[in-house]
């Protein structure tokens, strides 16, 4: 019973309860990805962006779960814009990402949902270091979630029979060399990073890289070994991942599991937050690497 482990690993009623909820939604999206159509919905997200069918239907099923839960106080999608009210008695916020790498749902790549919680209704001035909770989903040949609920970070398996605990004890500390070098057009703007990503590829250190950032770095947990990179460049200065919606999250996840997270100087967790849709370069993976790449760039 999922809910009871998550009671035994510290969470409060309130946060095992939400959890579980947010597994309901997260198996309702895989099933409805089975049959998916990969067309474009016609309509576009908070920044502009086209959105595809599953877009829509991903933030519908996840709005549909965090606006009527009890727990959640306000909750806010990268596909929104803004901060939704859910329940006045609640004591989370939540911020999700319902379906990270959608324009890679038509060649059949892995996509997935990122959720991170946050024990205020208001986050604005708080730091992702704060939340309570983070977590996600990888729909991918098989549909698994990656957890944290402050002691260390736990797989779950979805199944026939609901889902099943898999690895009790998810750690990244070292072993192959693997990297996951994203925006590399930013090497022909920045020498910093072009010498960084040629130093991996001399040391003979193994591509894994999809454009997906969730199977991305869910390779580095399974490998135990890695690092993905998405730098900014001077055309974009704080790159393109969000930070409440995903950097924050996999920051989360990441240093809990004994790896480290950094925007180039300081740990993604001690940024502040000085708005939802805020962006920021972003390197996890194993603590050396991360210390190595921080060193390389400017
Ligand atoms: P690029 C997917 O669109 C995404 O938001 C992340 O999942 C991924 O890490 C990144 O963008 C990939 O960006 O520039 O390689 O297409």
């Amino acid at each position: 019973m999922i809910y009871d482990f998550l009671i035994q690993k510290g969470s409060s009623p309130a946060l095992a309860e939400l959890l579980v909820e947010l597994g309901r939604a997260i198996e309702e999206i895989s099933k409805s990805i089975l049959g998916a159509s990969t067309l474009k919905a016609g309509s576009k997200n908070a920044y502009g962006e086209e959105q595809i069918a599953m877009d829509v239907k991903a933030d519908e099923i996840m709005n549909r779960t965090l606006s009527t839960n009890p727990y959640v106080v306000t909750y806010c999608s990268e596909e929104q814009d803004g901060l939704q009210p859910a329940s006045i008695d609640g004591q989370f916020s939540v911020f999700h990402d319902p379906l990270d790498g959608s324009s890679l749902f038509d060649v059949n790549f892995s996509v997935g949902t990122i959720v991170g919680i946050y024990p205020v209704a208001d986050v604005l001035g708080h730091t992702p270091r704060e939340q309570v909770a983070a977590l996600y989903a990888v729909y991918g040949p098989r549909t698994t979630v990656m957890l944290s609920v402050g002691k260390g970070v736990q797989e779950f398996l979805l199944t026939e029979e609901g889902w099943v605990l898999v690895t009790e004890e998810v750690a990244v500390t070292a072993g192959k060399k693997y990297f996951a070098p994203g925006n590399l057009r930013a090497t022909a703007e920045r020498e910093d990073y072009f010498n960084l990503v040629a130093s991996f590829i001399k040391e003979k250190y193994t591509l894994r890289y999809s454009g997906g950032m969730v199977p991305d770095i869910n390779h580095i947990f399974k490998k135990g070994s890695g690092i993905f990179m998405y730098p900014g460049m001077p055309s974009a200065p704080d790159g393109k991942l969000r930070l409440m919606y995903e950097c924050g999250p996999m920051a989360f996840l990441m240093e809990q599991a004994g790896g480290a997270s950094s925007n180039g100087k300081s740990s993604i967790l001690d940024l502040q937050i000085s708005s939802l849709t805020q962006k920021t370069p972003v390197y996890l993976g194993v603590k050396e690497e991360v210390e190595k790449v921080c060193a390389a760039v400017l």
